[in-house]
């Protein structure tokens, strides 16, 4: 598709979602697939950004004391609005990230699972009742909402992760401003319009939600803010370090989603099939441009040329291309740089010693960043392996005792999603175990990215410690009270003080 018509495409999928595009200079709605700018936008001010934080504060004063059922209304209907939108968000997501189609329509999925998952929340919000050592006394734990939650999100899943947190939040009591990637503003103006109209629908507080189109200066406002109790930022392990001590600096609190360097161990026993097609997906898929994307993979010795082999054959057919059509499977990188640095790593790895085995180059195109995924053969787990390069190489590494696998495998510095290929249960076990892999995520069987909303998604070390979506995640979007009850008549003090 050429400019023009990626262009009519968004504003007809803007229009049936009956968003509209605040007309400006600040910032250019454009698209990965041609590379050239759709719209021009304008962002919020700082001042604008500060008093939709006060309005948000305010719709949260009186949100907090709905009835959590009743707040699980509001995200129902944002579900059933994501259903009957989800093509035209997919489109949008396709024409602003580059997503091939299948993808797209997996991401607005992954949006109306978690509407799901929280409606039924709603009704879930458990705390405790614990033994008290007292008489007469009853000992509890409650869960209230916490106030606004600032969300920070990335180009690359720039609606689902929003979701994630906004869902959540919602059901958990709280208001969401939203800072969304400057490279994603169409996508977030349609998801930002579904909710304010299911909030016009059910009649919950107009400013429960806003969003904050802007850069860095924007996010700022929002980090600093001291009305803003939470800040949940999705992106580089940069963004975070400068994000996390500036929100911790005033006690606020942080959930951190951050980069990820995630690997797969491939064992002798693993049936090598299944692993080619969860490999190629993990690695290549998005090309290369989710935070669980495969990035490296650790074969053993006695397999690893006969992999190698199959991978690089498949990788020499991947449809590379347009992603609006419907045979390809890799799409456009986001922009120019995420080329440029991809083929930066792809040198530093071979200065290292490592050969290139399949793709690596630039798709000659005019318009738009396409690039071959490519697999390194590496010698060493060297220094550009043990950083995340954004970008679709898959760097291949070996071992020859499970110990010495897992051993490459934690030495990296980020540790979100993980993997083993093995028909063994002991390598498995051993993989999930306490010395096994270090990540948030850890498979058996199946690649690193592709998380189901249902689980809690996140990871340890340089990857931040946060964690979004499914399980007990809701617990990080609402304070703990612990309470003591004494319902007798008289007073006793813990511990057998006694005192007056
Ligand atoms: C991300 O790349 O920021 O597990 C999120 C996955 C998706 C989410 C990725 N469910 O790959």
């Amino acid at each position: 598709m050429n400019t023009d018509q990626l262009r009519d495409q968004a504003r007809n999928s803007l229009t049936r979602i009956g968003a509209t595009v605040p007309d400006g200079t600040d910032l250019y709605a454009r698209s990965p697939i041609t590379g050239e700018n759709l719209f021009g936008l304008r962002a919020v001010t700082a001042d604008e950004a500060t008093r939709a934080i006060g309005d948000a504060t305010q719709a949260f004063r009186s949100w907090r004391t709905t009835p959590a059922p009743a707040r699980g209304e509001l995200v129902r209907v944002l579900g059933e609005l994501l259903r009957v939108h989800k093509s035209d968000l997919a489109d949008l997501i396709t024409i602003e990230v580059g997503k091939i189609r299948s993808e797209a329509l997996g991401e607005v999925q992954e949006m109306i699972d978690i509407c799901e998952f929280a409606v039924g929340l709603s009704r879930q919000l458990y705390g405790r009742t614990i033994a008290s050592e007292r008489p007469g006394h009853r000992l509890a734990e409650t869960w209230h909402p916490l106030g606004v939650v600032g969300v920070i999100s990335a180009f690359n899943f720039p609606a689902a992760v929003w979701s994630w947190n906004t869902a959540l939040a919602l059901v958990c009591g709280d208001a969401v401003v939203w800072k969304p990637s400057e490279l994603t503003p169409l996508v977030s103006l349609a998801t930002s319009h579904l909710l304010d109209r299911a909030i016009a629908q059910t009649g919950a507080p107009a400013h429960l939600h806003r969003l904050l189109l802007g850069d860095h200066t924007t996010g700022s406002v929002v980090v600093e803010s001291p009305q803003v109790s939470l800040v949940s930022a999705t992106g580089s392990t940069r963004m975070g370090r400068a994000v996390g001590p500036r929100v911790a600096a005033r006690f606020g609190r942080v959930l951190l989603e951050l980069g990820g360097n995630n690997a797969a161990v491939v064992a002798p026993s693993a049936d090598l099939e299944l692993a080619l097609r969860g490999i190629v997906f993990a690695a290549a898929g998005t090309a290369g441009q989710r935070c669980t994307t495969l990035r490296r993979l650790i074969v053993h010795n006695d397999i690893a040329d006969q992999l190698a082999e199959k991978l690089a054959a498949v990788y020499s057919r991947l449809p590379i291309g347009d992603p609006f059509d419907e045979k390809t499977l890799v799409g456009p990188l986001i922009t120019d740089a995420a080329a440029t640095s991809m083929l930066a790593a792809l040198d530093r790895a071979q200065a290292d010693g490592g050969k290139v085995i399949a793709g690596g180059r630039r798709v000659e195109r005019t318009g738009g960043a396409y690039v071959e995924p490519a697999i390194v053969r590496m010698p060493r787990q060297t220094a550009v392996v043990r950083e995340e390069t954004f970008a679709p190489i898959l760097y291949l590494l070996t071992y020859d005792t499970l110990d010495e696998a897992v051993a490459l495998h934690n030495d990296v510095p980020q540790g979100l999603s993980s993997s083993i290929f093995t028909s063994d249960l002991r390598e498995a076990e051993r993989f999930l175990g306490p010395d096994g892999s270090d990540c948030g995520i850890a498979n058996v069987n199946i690649g690193t990215s592709g998380a189901e909303i249902g689980g809690a998604f996140g990871g340890e070390k340089e990857t931040g410690g946060g964690r979004e979506s499914g399980s007990d995640a809701w617990r990080a979007y609402m304070r703990r009270a612990t309470n003591t009850i004494n319902y007798s008549s008289t007073l006793s003090l813990a511990q057998n003080v006694s005192f007056f």
